[in-house]
């Protein structure tokens, strides 16, 4: 991409000063993000970031919800006296026309203010797994005031567990590849756990559960610190929308509290690792617990086990679809994937009479 483009388009956001210098930033294989320094000597730098289209097709609902809940957590920052602001929420930059992206020739884009002095972690140790904890939980108890339906769905039934699996059975039914029939061990993994794995679609239509503001992509590089390891704010709030605080706790653990690759090869590899799971827990515990309901609590150990079963369906349903979703490195990737997943769940249920007593132990501090 062009520089003088980049530079062109910054100059359409209400930034100060003049765009100088575009330079790509971050690692993401879903946006394409420029750091842009302007002339200004007072002011800001930016994030110009253009928006993977193919992966969130309502751009307006999307930059919607995200403007919605950067200005909500503002407004509770700065209500209880929050100092250096600009580095403890997201600020979304308006166009110049008072929009909250462009859209040139199909390419849409969007900008922020630039975090600075800020640092992401890649590992995860026990202490930012309890910090991780505290950050989502505190991110989901900010937004839990606000009617969960003010905001769409950026990516229709993205954690349904029950669309998850009627996916699975339609590219099973289709097999388009031919690769159901190496894959039969699989299958019966996924059909045996299915209902039970369903059980919250269930309890959320008899009214037993219910939807908060997610994050939806809790990963220890969604959050950013100060340079003292400080916790300055939550990023990448692209699929923050209504959803079970499963999505938070689970999806965090599966990637985190693996002890191996989520693509890992050899199996043996991969466990759950127990000790960073407390640590999850305990800090999660201390910021939602004042707003989770008892069954929400009590299902804490059904969401460590959802997510890899969920991720495992996502996978396995990619292969037998043809790899058309998750980029692949070589043709059997999203079967190794799936593999893994499965490990990892496997590892949760041999290991779920812990889990329940760490979570009930925890709970009743909390
Ligand atoms: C995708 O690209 P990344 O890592 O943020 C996916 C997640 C999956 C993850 C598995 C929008 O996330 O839901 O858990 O891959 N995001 C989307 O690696 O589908
Ligand atoms: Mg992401």
């Amino acid at each position: 991409m062009n520089i003088d483009n980049i530079l062109r388009i910054a100059g359409r956001f209400s930034i100060n000063g003049n765009a100088i210098s575009a330079e790509p930033v971050g690692n993401g294989w879903i946006n394409d993000t420029f750091r842009i320094v302007t002339d200004s000597t007072t002011g800001p730098d930016y994030n110009l970031q253009r928006i993977n289209h193919n992966v969130f097709k309502d751009v307006d609902t999307l930059q919607n919800n995200i403007k919605y809940v950067t200005g909500h957590i503002r407004r509770k920052l700065q209500a209880c006296g929050t100092e250096d602001l600009d580095r403890k929420v997201l600020t979304v930059i308006e166009t110049r026309e008072g929009g909250l992206y462009i859209n040139e020739n199909g390419e849409y884009w969007r900008a922020y203010t630039f975090i600075s002095d800020a640092v992401t972690y890649e590992k995860v140790d026990e202490e930012s797994s309890r910090m991780a904890g505290l950050a989502f939980g505190e991110f989901e108890h900010m937004l839990s005031d606000v009617n969960p339906k003010i905001l769409g769905e950026t990516i229709p039934r993205f954690h349904d567990m029950e669309f998850r699996i009627e996916e699975f059975e339609s590219a099973l039914s289709a097999d388009r590849t031919g690769r159901a029939k190496e894959t039969e061990d699989l299958i019966l993994e996924v059909r045996k756990r299915k209902d039970g794995m369903c059980i919250a679609e269930r309890m959320y239509r008899e009214g037993k559960l219910p939807k908060r503001i997610c994050h939806c992509d809790t990963k220890v590089n969604n959050m950013m610190f100060d340079r003292n390891g400080n916790f300055l704010c939550v990023i990448d709030l692209d699929t923050v929308m209504p959803s079970f605080v499963f999505s938070d706790i689970g999806d965090f653990l599966r990637s985190a509290a693996n002890t191996g690759e989520e693509d890992d090869r050899n199996p043996d590899n991969v466990n759950f690792n127990m000790s960073i799971f407390k640590a999850f827990i305990g800090g999660y515990i201390e910021s939602a617990g004042k707003f989770l309901t008892d069954t929400e609590k009590e299902m804490i150990p059904f969401a460590v086990a959802l997510f890899p079963y969920m991720q495992f369906v996502r996978f396995f349903t990619d292969y037998l679809n043809g790899d058309t979703y998750y980029k692949i490195k070589y043709p059997e990737h999203n079967l190794v994937r799936s593999r893994a997943q499965l490990k990892l769940l496997q590892s949760i249920e041999s290991q779920m009479p812990e889990i329940k007593a760490a979570v009930r132990e925890i709970t009743r501090q909390g």
